[in-house]
Formats: C-alpha cells, sequence, structure tokens
C-alpha cells in the first residue's frame, strides 16, 4: 500500500510551480517526504538549510509534509524514508527528456519505487527556479511567481 511519497528537487528557491506539485502530492498521498538533493553539479544561491526553512514556511498548512534532505541518490533517499513513489512535476516537452532519463537510471537502480508525473497548471508551465532568479536579480516583479516569504529571501540575497 501506497504510503510515503518523495517530492525531490534543489527547490533553489521554491517557486510556485514547486508548491503546485507539492499541494498536489499532499492532496493524493498520505505523507509526503520534501527532499532538498544537495546536487552537486548545481551552484546554487541558497543553502539547503534555507531552502528546506523555506519550504517549510511555505507548506505549514499541510500537515502531512515533512521537509528533509539528502546528499546521496535520490533512490537511497527514498528507500531509507520508506517510500514507494517519487513524484515529479512536468512543465513542458523539454522536461520529458531530462526526466525519463532519471526515471529509467531511478528504475534501473531500484524497480520496486515507482516515479509518478503531476502536469503543472498553465500559469506555471514557463516557471523556474533559473528564471526567478534571474529577474529578481535585476530588479524584476516575481510576486506572482514565488510565495511572499521566497520573494523577501531573494530580495535579500541581491539587494541585501
Ligand atoms: N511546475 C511544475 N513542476 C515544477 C515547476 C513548475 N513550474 N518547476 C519545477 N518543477 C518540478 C520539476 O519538474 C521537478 O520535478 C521538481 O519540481 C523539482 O525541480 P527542481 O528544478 O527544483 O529540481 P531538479 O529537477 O533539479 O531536481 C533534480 C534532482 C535533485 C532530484 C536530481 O538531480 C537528483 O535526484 N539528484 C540526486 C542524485 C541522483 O540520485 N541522481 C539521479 C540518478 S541519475
Amino acid at each position: 500500500m501506497t504510503k510515503i511519497a518523495v517530492v525531490p528537487g534543489s527547490f533553489d528557491p521554491i517557486t510556485n510551480g514547486h508548491l503546485d506539485i507539492i499541494e498536489r502530492a499532499a492532496k493524493v498521498f498520505p505523507e509526503v517526504r520534501v527532499a532538498v538533493m544537495n546536487n552537486s553539479s548545481k551552484n546554487p544561491l541558497f543553502t539547503v538549510e534555507e531552502r528546506m526553512d523555506l519550504i517549510g514556511a511555505v507548506t505549514s498548512k499541510f500537515p502531512n509534509v515533512i521537509i528533509e534532505s539528502s546528499s546521496g541518490l535520490l533512490i537511497d533517499y527514498a528507500r531509507e524514508a520508506g517510500a514507494s513513489v517519487i513524484v515529479r512535476g512536468l512543465r513542458a516537452i523539454s522536461d520529458f527528456e531530462y526526466e525519463m532519463q532519471i526515471t529509467s537510471m531511478n528504475r534501473m537502480l531500484d524497480e520496486s519505487i515507482e516515479t509518478f508525473f503531476v502536469m503543472t497548471k498553465n500559469q506555471y508551465s514557463f516557471l523556474s527556479s533559473s528564471i526567478v532568479k534571474e529577474v529578481a536579480r535585476y530588479g524584476g516583479d516575481i510576486s506572482a511567481l514565488v510565495p511572499p516569504v521566497v520573494e523577501k529571501a531573494l530580495r535579500e540575497k541581491y539587494i541585501g
């Protein structure tokens, strides 16, 4: 029986698109673990702790959402968490190739853990943490793209 689902990502920082996926997962699965993966190939703006705090602040209304972090393989984290499902968001066709690659690799490593895909709301289909950081860096309006607490954190990073 499916009880625990993992929503993994970099979340650097969490956007309304991420939040949409987490909310949908929280409606379907009894327990959702949002896993901040410390992905060494990226150079993050926020520390893992900062990213976890921001996710915690914007998901506090969901009692079944737990925030954790891992610096290892996603599949090992999921297995240790006792999860049977990994939930990923899909925005556009361009996400497909990357998602297929990591899903196939994860399945090869442990075929007992399924990956489910959730399609984002149309208004978030262009949204990514990178694009939000780019707009914030140059002082653009990001209020429709991220929760207010994330907007404030981005302003503090870029403006001080
Ligand atoms: N709407 C809907 N979903 C969205 C949106 C949006 N606007 N923006 C992002 N998402 C989804 C993404 O599709 C993804 O499912 C999730 O939200 C997180 O997105 P990101 O960009 O924060 O995180 P990613 O995609 O960079 O995360 C990649 C991982 C860190 C999960 C991956 O690299 C990983 O598992 N790393 C650990 C090492 C490992 O196990 N690698 C896999 C073996 S190949």
